[in-house]
């Protein structure tokens, strides 16, 4: 199974924040797809709940040095 949620990411201010934290996300295991937007501040990620949390994947990117919260 795999579910979509939507996170918020702050202190991401040029392009390649974007490309580390969609790079972060993809290497979480679980994680099957991630977009992140700069303009919008938000991430897309779909992944496996019986391998990974929501609250994993916002963990991860506040470890990767932004901030996160669960959009849904
Ligand atoms: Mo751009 Mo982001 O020079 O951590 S990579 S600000």
């Amino acid at each position: 199974a795999t579910l979509v949620g939507q996170f918020t990411i702050g202190g991401m201010t040029c392009a390649a924040c974007v490309n580390s934290v969609e790079g972060i996300l993809r290497d979480l295991p679980g994680v099957k797809r991630a977009v992140v937007a700069l303009a919008t501040s938000l991430g897309e990620v779909e992944y496996d709940p019986n391998v990974i949390s929501k609250d994993d994947i916002v963990t991860a990117i506040e470890d990767a040095g932004f901030e996160s919260s669960l959009v849904q």
